[in-house]
């Protein structure tokens, strides 16, 4: 018995001294890496938390590309209008002396940040440079900046200002992949070419450490074009320099997409566990189910076509709607998750009217819903085919985000063994207690009244334990 005893105390001892619980630690021992995961579990210090809480966020894609917009002499690009450098319909020479002309004289940084405010984003990603190397600061490491077109002013900086002064949060978005630079390489087949990448890596470094200080205010770094196969065989490198940035900006969130493993493993390390604080993966489709996110934190961007993140004249195909979006929103915060809507600048600095639009129509649901956002994550309830369940964290206040609203207006909850609700009302009518019926031991039907439903409605609730379940409300609207 004693054996048994100091056995088990010695087990779970040892991972306490690891920091690590049974599960994350069984989980790790299989493979013995330098460069996987630097950490197993969620970051749960105050930066991190804050950003679990958003939400909601804006991603904003501006660069040369806008000029352009997914056309070059009368003849359209297919692809995402940001990746036109590409394509053989342009010139090279002709995209690289975009610059010449990029000026934006109607940007307002102020009117950006108030209507992403307006829409309900607690943060902003925005491109520092996209793949074509363009830097929207005047990076003292290149060439090819805001500095040299005729508009001159630091984007970034009056971004970052902007924002930071609504209360929203900013990420910056770096693509390492560089088209621009003559160092970069897709791939690294002579010592020509490993010679040229180091010189690249340098000037990499030196791009981030820059941002680090230019913008001492931004809270974390989006990672793009990190794919190739040159980039993924520097495991040491990207690990050192994604130790080095968050030394000297305590609290910097990083997402899956900046390094690989030494085996090439990206986004999770050889191991299965996550690089970064949060899985960055979840581009233009969503997780359907919790169990499809691992317990990781993680944000979902969309774009409102089926895939243009820059300016596109055309905008073809499906465009979302407000509904579509909201709905997304609320789809992601049930499980656990931040949603983050694409925007495309034009070339002159200004947003295009649909996205006007679409921002205003979001902006008046999260007026008036806000609370089954910000600060929710996943109920742990079943999901049911109205909608979708979130909860306010650290409570037991429920919210059902009710995007079909059944032909009876009975809408199905099933709660777990022992658990009961009151206060059932809808967000917009904070006054009036809604009339539920108990089914069996754990299923209900919450009835909703008449009424015209134009977006997802919103129900809310207290959990309560099954003791109280005398205090259930009947109550007519
Ligand atoms: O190639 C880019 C694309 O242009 C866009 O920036 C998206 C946004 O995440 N990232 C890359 C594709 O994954």
């Amino acid at each position: 018995m004693n054996k048994i005893v100091l056995f088990v105390a010695v087990y779970f001892l040892s991972f306490y001294a690891l920091g690590q619980s049974p599960k994350e630690n069984s989980r790790r021992s299989s493979i013995n890496l330098k460069y996987g995961a630097h950490r197993l579990g969620k970051r749960e210090d105050l930066d991190m938390k804050r950003w679990r809480a958003y939400g909601f966020g804006q991603f904003i894609h501006w660069g040369l590309y806008a000029i352009p917009g997914g056309e070059w002499k009368g003849k359209e690009y297919n692809g995402a209008a940001e990746w036109i450098r590409s394509w053989e319909g342009m010139p090279k020479s002709d995209y690289d002396s975009l610059y010449l002309k990029f000026n934006p004289v109607n940007f307002s940084p102020d009117s950006w940040a108030k209507m992403a405010r307006k829409m309900g984003a607690r943060y902003i990603t925005f491109t520092t440079k996209h793949h074509d190397g363009f830097c929207l600061w005047p990076s003292k490491f290149s060439d090819y900046t805001i500095s040299k077109t005729p508009y001159q002013k630091d984007i970034v900086k009056a971004v970052v200002d902007a924002y930071t002064r609504e209360g929203i949060d900013v990420i910056l978005y770096f693509s390492v992949m560089d088209w621009h630079h003559p160092g970069w390489r897709y791939e690294l087949k002579t010592t020509e070419d490993s010679v040229a990448f180091e010189g690249f890596k340098q000037f990499t470094r030196n791009q981030l450490l820059e941002l680090l200080q230019n913008y001492p205010k931004i809270k974390g770094f989006w990672f793009d074009g990190t794919w190739d196969k040159s980039w993924v065989r520097q495991a040491r490198f990207a690990d050192e320099l994604e130790k080095e940035m968050r030394k000297v900006h305590p609290g910097l969130i990083i997402g899956s997409r900046f390094r690989a493993d030494e085996n090439g493993a990206r986004h999770f390390d050889s191991n299965g566990d996550l690089m970064g604080d949060y899985e960055q993966g979840w581009e233009r489709v969503l997780p359907n189910k919790i169990e499809d996110v691992h317990g990781n934190d993680w944000d979902a961007i969309m774009t409102v076509p089926e895939n243009q993140w820059g300016y596109n004249k055309f905008w073809k195909g499906h465009l979302k709607t407000a509904f579509e979006l909201i709905e997304m929103t609320a789809k992601s915060v049930s499980l656990g998750g931040n949603f983050v809507l694409n925007f495309g600048p034009q070339a002159d600095g200004t947003i295009r009217v649909e996205e006007q639009k679409l921002a205003g129509e979001i902006g008046e649901w999260m007026e008036q819903n806000k609370e089954a956002i910000y600060d929710c994550e996943y109920a742990g309830l079943e999901k049911q085919d109205w909608g979708y369940f979130t909860k306010k964290r650290g409570s037991e206040k429920i919210y059902m985000i009710v995007c079909n609203v059944p032909l009876s207006r009975n809408l199905r909850i099933k709660l777990p063994e022992g658990k009961g609700f009151k206060n059932v009302r809808l967000i917009s009518r904070p006054g009036q207690l809604l009339n539920s019926e108990k089914l069996n031991a754990k299923e209900y039907f919450i009835q909703l009244p008449q009424m015209e439903v134009k977006s997802p409605i919103v129900v809310e609730m207290e959990l309560i334990s099954k003791q109280n379940e005398g205090s259930f409300e009947k109550a007519k609207i």
